[in-house]
């Protein structure tokens, strides 16, 4: 049975005053409704923007201690309830219920990091040039965060950026994607039972053009968080400038795995498929090329192709399933299109680059683990981000042109090298431009008390996680304190008296 779900604004969960409603479906078996959601409009932002901007008078002065303290409770309520939340997370977007458990861990990380902030979020103090002088800085919350989240981490990523505005000191206003409103809808629950006070957090449904379009353009919003793809991100940006908005981007990426020839075959080969194939390769992180070293690149080949026939793909909730369907037919689409694209670029399809006619794959967005091999660089599939389970294949000769290729793109978000090397492993954490270098791993499996985000394209400048989130959501406030008793003239008092 769907659940019926209504948005969460001032304290009150409420219909939106259009009184229309839009559903979600399961994308491995699409007949199935997941839960029902109002389709707001601008009006019902106007509203949440309101209470938040109300209860921010509050609650930017809580001790920040306190904050941390409801933030860790609701860290706490999400361990107990975190099967029940992976399950329904597995039903909305798809992945498997291993991986829908680690998202909601993530999140749990996250609040319990947050927790421990709490009692620090450090400013600085520093020496003055004048006696009798102290100098100190702190960090302030900006006011209503408007945050719009992706469908692909449903509640790793609503908790990466509600949790630190939160503690932060600033009341939000999410708008979550629709394809995957329920986790986060949950988030939202699970914070008022962990006592966060009403109008601090306010969630809208419906869809980005609409609402989100509104939360931005909103003048009482602060501070912008989005995650998503670069053309959207770019579209916020210019937006938010128009009102001098703070706005913190994490958009596209097009991440590489390096293999030298002496790198532990086996050990790349769990890696690439893990990085490639987890969350059917819709992560901002996924590895979407593999460049692998041109002496070990038939026999590496061989070795992946063998495993990929052998991965389990149905429905997650299933726990012996390895990989999921896509989110939506749309997505599926964007997907083939590119596999027709990477075949009349003239790469070579070793494997997948199909979806299901027929059996249980048959009911929802199903699509078959792909690979290209002989991809050179510059192909279409080679630069821009498919965000599914497609792998491009580019071979190198000497370790200069492996990175090369790495770096030729637009974006740079995560990368990846196995090598056994240590110079060659060092060297390569050196040359990657990318936001996240990965040594003898795969590129994906960020943790939260670490900065996340990229460079070029993939961003502008801001890192999530660790205590560079902090960052986005404070202003930094300079305290001068003068007790000599006299004026003295900071630049033009030079003289050093005895
Ligand atoms: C994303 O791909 O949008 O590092 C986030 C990872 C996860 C987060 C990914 N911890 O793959």
């Amino acid at each position: 049975m769907a659940e019926v779900y209504k948005n969460f604004i001032g304290g009150e969960w409420v219909d939106s005053e259009s009184k229309r409603t839009f559903e979600n479906r399961n994308p491995a078996n699409w007949d199935e409704i997941v839960g029902i959601f109002p389709k707001s409009t601008p009006k019902d932002i106007e509203k949440a923007v309101e209470a938040a901007k109300n209860a921010f008078k509050f609650w930017k002065k809580v001790p920040v201690p306190k904050r941390g303290e409801i933030l860790g409770r609701c860290g706490d309520i999400m361990v107990e309830r975190k099967e029940e939340l992976a399950k329904l997370e597995t039903r909305e977007m798809g992945k498997v219920i291993k991986e829908t458990r680690g998202d909601v861990q993530e999140g749990i990380d996250t609040a319990y990091y947050a927790f421990g902030e709490g009692r620090r979020l450090f400013g600085i103090t520093t020496p003055s040039e004048l006696s009798n002088k102290l100098c100190y800085t702190v960090r302030k919350p900006i006011g209503v965060a408007g945050l719009i989240t992706p469908w692909n981490f449903p509640m790793a990523i609503p908790c990466w950026k509600v949790i630190p505005a939160l503690l932060s000191g600033n009341t939000v206003v999410i708008k979550p994607a629709s394809a995957t409103p329920a986790t986060s809808a949950k988030l939202i629950e699970i914070l008022v039972e962990a006592g966060i006070p009403e109008g601090v957090v306010n969630i809208v449904h419906g869809a980005g053009r609409e609402v989100g379009e509104a939360l931005l353009a909103h003048p009482d919003i602060g501070v912008v968080s989005f995650t998503g793809s670069s053309e959207v991100g770019s579209r916020i940006a210019e937006v938010c400038g128009k009102t001098l908005k703070r706005v913190s981007l994490e958009l596209g990426g097009k991440n590489a795995q390096i293999v030298t020839s002496d790198a532990d075959l086996d050990l790349a080969l769990e890696g690439v498929l893990w990085g490639a194939f987890g969350t059917t390769g819709q992560r901002c992180t996924a590895t979407s090329r593999l460049i692998l070293s041109e002496k070990v690149y038939d026999t590496f080949i061989e070795m992946l192709v063998e495993r990929v026939k052998k991965i389990k793909i149905g429905n997650g909730l299933d726990e012996t399933v390895e990989m999921g369907p896509v989110i939506n037919k749309g997505q599926r689409e964007v997907i083939h299109n590119y596999v027709q694209i990477g075949k009349d670029e003239g790469a070579k399809l070793v494997i997948g680059g199909e979806f299901y006619e027929e059996g249980e794959c048959a009911d929802g967005w199903f699509y078959k683990p792909t690979i290209f091999k002989d991809v050179k660089p510059g192909m279409r599939i080679e630069q821009e981000e498919i965000f599914g389970p497609v792998l491009s294949i580019i071979k190198f000769n000497t370790f200069e042109d492996a990175i090369e290729i790495m770096n030729d793109t637009i974006y740079g978000l995560s990368s990846s090298i196995y090598t056994k090397n240590v110079n060659l492993a060092m060297r390569a954490a050196e040359e990657i431009e990318a936001g996240i270098t990965y040594i003898n791993g795969p590129t994906i499996g960020a943790e939260c008390h670490l900065p996340f985000g990229g460079v070029k394209n993939t961003g502008n400048g801001h890192r999530e996680g660790g205590l560079t989130v902090y960052e986005i959501f404070t202003e930094i406030k300079t305290i001068y304190v003068d007790y000599s008793g006299k004026l003295q003239k900071a630049q033009i008092d030079t003289s050093v008296e005895k």
